[in-house]
């Protein structure tokens, strides 16, 4: 049979269960609030009300949530108020969690391609015929070339640890995840800076500078709600962006920098903070290494020159440099998170790592904090069965300095896979992620794809992944899906742990892929190494939590109440020198500059533009756009101009213009914007999309991916994607 794709639930009867939905949620408003704090089940009117917890999966942060289901439709989510990371919030994406789940769009049942990639013309299988063909396929690639032959990206998820382990266990090394497009240049950064990656004590600092960060935006819990109360508590923030975000319309200072000029400013802050020694001696002595060579290396750069290179006036970043200080180690030069943007992104984020180190930002209230263990044990599983005898490395082994070994780099497996250099690879594995969407340079990656045997992807939408796969196969959303339990450590809140338990059955045929992965393991004689329930497995994890079962029950979140402060007072760190580094010897070893040494970023030719990119509060990624509630917000999107710019070339609010580069180009609307700087445009990503099935952004907008060159950054292998220059041009009113 062949069909296009189906809607089973079509618009009209989710409307009639929105309809029937919003009835009962009149009457169940009467329930008193204590309620909603503890799971129970009652009769009203209506039928049966239940309250669940779990935790918000609409993006990263995974706040506590209680559903409410009213006879076995889930009306309502509230914040789980006993959930402190999240200080008592759903956003608005938590909020639209309902419309994922009853979003008419969703893959209902395993779909094959027929007819070519992208065609749209698909056949309906049954879980036991797209299983025994996924398995063939898997079966061949690793017959037909080596194990290694077999991509795998899960995306950011609870279940994608299971996906990690059937790479292992069916025997690849290459795996590739959305890291390498958001934050490995800063974790590269801190790491080889503090020996960890640290998070931010945002609620009690007094001052931070934000750069290259957009926390009224882009929201992490706590954060974004902590720099909210911070600011009123007397907290100063300074923003670096290009963009008059949101974050920078409530800063007390916002300097619209230079692109890829923040090395500058940062070097120029350690400049007068080394000459005017504003730090502490005693601190420096004791726990810094490289002090000597740093003051020496940053002579050179004062804040005169780096006014030049920045466009911030030199009176400003000498008195931003003392106010800095005096508020130290009350402060926080914020690390940020995506920091997939230059070529240099990982010595950008480290100089804002050295100059936390230098101001003993660290490991004290209001500065940087150490991550926590948790206490979630991690479960025994065999050992991997060809994985240490596996001939092949990964594919993108040695393509960038400093990768990490179980991330790589997505761009360099992408140019691997096309060069077949060393080795061929033949199938994707894709869960949870959308890279057609979410790496830079979409026909490179579907030049990538015209060289595989075998795309699966298990999405909950017909994403544009799914959509040039050849076996798509249906996930269940998290309302309804079991999950193993997962610690929260980087948070200043508090360090918990969550899981989630099905809110309702899991509609249409969805499969989670934990269900799918055993299945293609018992087809891949593999079955022994899927020998365990999601029940045995959360249960070893929580082993050494004899109170947790119990809190996550009734407090839908478990809390180990460890130290917050203070956690390195006696404690070697996990650098080479075994002290927090401003000079890194192995960086010297490696030919690497051991301190960041300042390029100036290429020159925007006159007749071009920056693109950058970024978030806003209503959509995640790529993921949210089709939301029935969210796409109201911005239905299509639209590229952010500098008034004096438009008018340059002819370009009025709201004409037609196309953008363009080396990679590709699109059509979308002009909106001027006195906020972004005249060199620089901006678009939000997620549209222009290939695929038919989300159906209310199909033919809207423009693809940002689809624009956006394939820079990276030379240390950690990340996309960097504020490196592309584009032409604008009118195409009509
Ligand atoms: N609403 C929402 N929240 C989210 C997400 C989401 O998709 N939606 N995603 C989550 C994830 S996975 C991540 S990684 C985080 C990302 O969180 P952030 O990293 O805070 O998010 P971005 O929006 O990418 O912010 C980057 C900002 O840098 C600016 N910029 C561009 N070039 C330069 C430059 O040279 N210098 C400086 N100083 N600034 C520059 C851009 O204009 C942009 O505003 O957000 C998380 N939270
Ligand atoms: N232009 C541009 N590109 C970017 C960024 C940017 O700011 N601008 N940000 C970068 C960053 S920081 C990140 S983290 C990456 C994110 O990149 P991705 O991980 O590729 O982005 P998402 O939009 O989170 O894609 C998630 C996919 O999972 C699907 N999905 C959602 N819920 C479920 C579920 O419960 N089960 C299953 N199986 N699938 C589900 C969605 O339909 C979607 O297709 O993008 C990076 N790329
Ligand atoms: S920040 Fe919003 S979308 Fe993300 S987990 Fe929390 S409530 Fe959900
Ligand atoms: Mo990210």
């Amino acid at each position: 049979m062949s069909a296009k794709l189906d809607t089973a639930i079509s618009r009209r009867s989710f409307l009639k269960w929105t309809g029937a939905a919003t009835a009962a949620t009149a009457v169940g408003a009467r329930t008193p609030v204590l309620h909603a704090l503890v799971p129970s089940e009652e009769n009203t009117a209506s039928g049966r009300v239940e309250q669940h917890f779990s935790v918000c999966d609409m993006c990263l942060n995974k706040c506590g949530l209680v559903a409410r289901v009213e006879d076995g439709v889930v009306t309502k989510l509230d914040p789980n108020p006993k959930f402190l990371k999240s200080r008592g919030m759903l956003c608005a994406r938590g909020n639209a969690g309902i419309a994922q789940l009853y979003d008419p769009d969703r893959l209902k049942y395993p779909l094959l391609r027929k007819g070519k990639r992208g065609e749209g013309k698909w056949q309906r299988l049954s879980w036991d015929q797209a299983l025994d063909y996924a398995a063939e396929q898997l079966k061949a690639i690793a017959e037909k070339y080596t194990r290694c032959g077999v991509l795998f990206s899960p995306g950011s998820d609870m279940q994608s640890t299971f996906v990690h382990w059937f790479a292992e266990v069916f025997g690849s090394y290459n795996v590739t995840t959305h890291e390498s497009a958001c934050l490995l240049s800063r974790n590269r950064a801190y790491l080889d800076t503090f020996g960890e990656v640290p998070f931010s004590d945002v609620l009690h600092t007094k001052y931070i500078i934000m750069a290259g960060a957009n926390r009224f935006e882009a929201l992490i819990t706590p954060d974004s709600i902590d720099l909210m109360t911070a600011k009123k508590e007397g907290c100063k923030l300074v923003v670096l962006d290009p963009r008059y975000t949101k974050t920078a319309g409530l800063a007390d200072e916002w300097y619209q920098i230079r692109p890829g000029t923040d090395l500058a400013f940062f070097l120029a802050l350690m400049h007068v903070i080394i000459s005017e020694k504003l730090y502490d001696a005693d601190y420096a002595a004791e726990k810094l290494f490289g002090l000597e060579q740093l003051g020496e290396h940053v002579k050179q750069y004062s804040p005169e020159w780096a006014e030049g290179e920045c466009q911030i006036p030199a009176q400003d970043i000498r008195r931003i440099a003392r106010e800095l200080a005096a508020a130290a180690p009350t402060a926080i030069v914020y690390p940020g998170r995506r920091t997939s943007d230059y070529v240099n992104s990982t010595q950008i984020r480290r100089s804002m790592a050295i100059l936390n180190a230098l101001l003993g930002n660290w490991d004290r209230p209001g500065g940087l904090l150490a991550a926590r263990q948790v206490g979630l044990s991690k479960p025994e599983l065999p050992e991997a069965p060809w994985y240490e005898d596996n001939p092949d490395d990964r594919l993108d082994m040695g393509r960038a300095h400093m990768m990490f070994e179980e991330e790589g780099s997505f761009k360099h497996m992408r140019d691997a896979i096309i060069e077949a250099k060393p080795y061929p690879i033949k199938g994707w594995f894709v869960y949870k992620h959308n890279p057609l969407q979410s790496e830079a340079n979409r026909q490179r990656t579907l030049e990538m794809m015209d060289k595989l045997d075998f795309v699966l992807t298990v999405d909950i939408a017909m994403s544009d992944t799914a959509w040039m796969s050849d076996l798509v196969l249906p996930a269940p959303s998290y309302l309804e899906r079991q999950d193993p339990a997962s610690g929260l450590q980087g948070s200043s809140a508090c360090a918990c742990v969550v899981t989630r338990d099905p809110v309702v059955p899991a509609l249409f045929e969805s499969k989670p892929v934990f269900w799918i992965l055993k299945e293609l393991a018992n087809r891949l004689d593999l079955g022994e190494y899927f020998d365990f329930t999601m029940e045995d497995y959360r249960k070893q994890q929580l082993k050494k939590l004899p109170d947790g079962e119990r809190a996550l029950k009734e407090d839908g979140v478990y809390y180990n109440p460890s130290k917050l402060y203070g956690v390195y007072e006696g404690r070697v760190y996990k650098t080479k020198s075994k002290r927090i580094e401003l000079y890194n010897e192995r960086y010297a070893e490696m030919g690497v500059d051991p301190m960041p040494v300042y390029r100036s970023p290429r020159k925007v030719p006159a007749d071009r533009f920056r693109l950058v990119v970024g978030r806003n509060a209503y959509f995640t990624h790529c993921t949210t756009q089709n939301n029935g509630l969210l796409h109201e917000f911005m239905p299509e999107n639209t590229l952010w101009i500098n008034p004096k710019s438009a008018s340059a070339l002819g370009i009025r609010d709201g004409d037609l213009v196309e953008v363009s580069s080396a990679a590709g180009k699109g059509e979308l609307k002009a909106e001027l914007k006195n906020g972004i700087r005249e060199d620089t445009v901006y678009m939000a990503s997620g549209f222009g999309v290939l695929s038919k099935g989300l159906t209310n952004i199909y033919g809207k907008g423009a693809c940002i991916a689809e624009v956006l060159e394939d820079y990276s950054d030379e240390l950690s292998g990340n996309m960097a994607m504020h490196e592309t220059f584009v032409r604008v041009t009118r195409k009509a009113a």
